[in-house]
């Protein structure tokens, strides 16, 4: 219990799904602690910010998935930095789990298809808290 978990979620990549992400970093932070919050925060602004800020933000993230002790990933809605995230998690020998909806995306075959990330398709909210607890009862 109390593990850290890196939850990964679209921010520039499109916020369709943030409140979502919300839901689920608030099931998580019940018996752990999720690092980036912010994924779910919706009145962040999502705009281009600094070079500095961003380069803040790189190595903020970055540091946490050193960190942390699993990583959790919504890839519904496909962005560049989750992508960049899984890999670099990969790169740790982190655990990477994956929930997304198949009836809404064609996940990318380049995490299809790595042996190493776990898969885990559902439909509803409901089936990924499910999901959600399964994953961090197994860790
Ligand atoms: C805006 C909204 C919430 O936070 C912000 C400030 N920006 C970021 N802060 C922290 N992490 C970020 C930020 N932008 C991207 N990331 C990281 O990349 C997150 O951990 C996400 O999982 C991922 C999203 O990448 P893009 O390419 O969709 O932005």
């Amino acid at each position: 219990m109390n593990r850290k978990v890196y939850f990964a979620g679209s921010i520039r990549g499109g916020r369709n799904d943030a409140a979502l992400y919300q839901t689920f970093i608030r099931e998580i932070n019940k018996t752990d602690q999720v690092l980036t919050e912010h994924v779910g925060d919706l009145s962040r602004s999502v705009r281009e910010g600094t070079r500095n800020q961003d380069r803040e933000i790189y190595e903020q993230d970055t540091a946490w998935l050193r960190a942390c002790d699993v990583v959790i990933a919504e890839c519904t809605h496909p962005s560049l930095g989750v992508g960049y995230e899984l890999a670099y998690a990969e790169r740790y020998d982190k655990p990477v789990h994956i929930l997304y909806r198949p009836q809404e995306t064609s996940l990318s075959a380049m995490l299809k298809g790595n042996p190493r990330f776990v898969l885990h398709p559902y439909r509803k909210e409901a089936e990924g808290l499910e999901i959600l607890h399964e994953i961090l009862q197994d860790l």
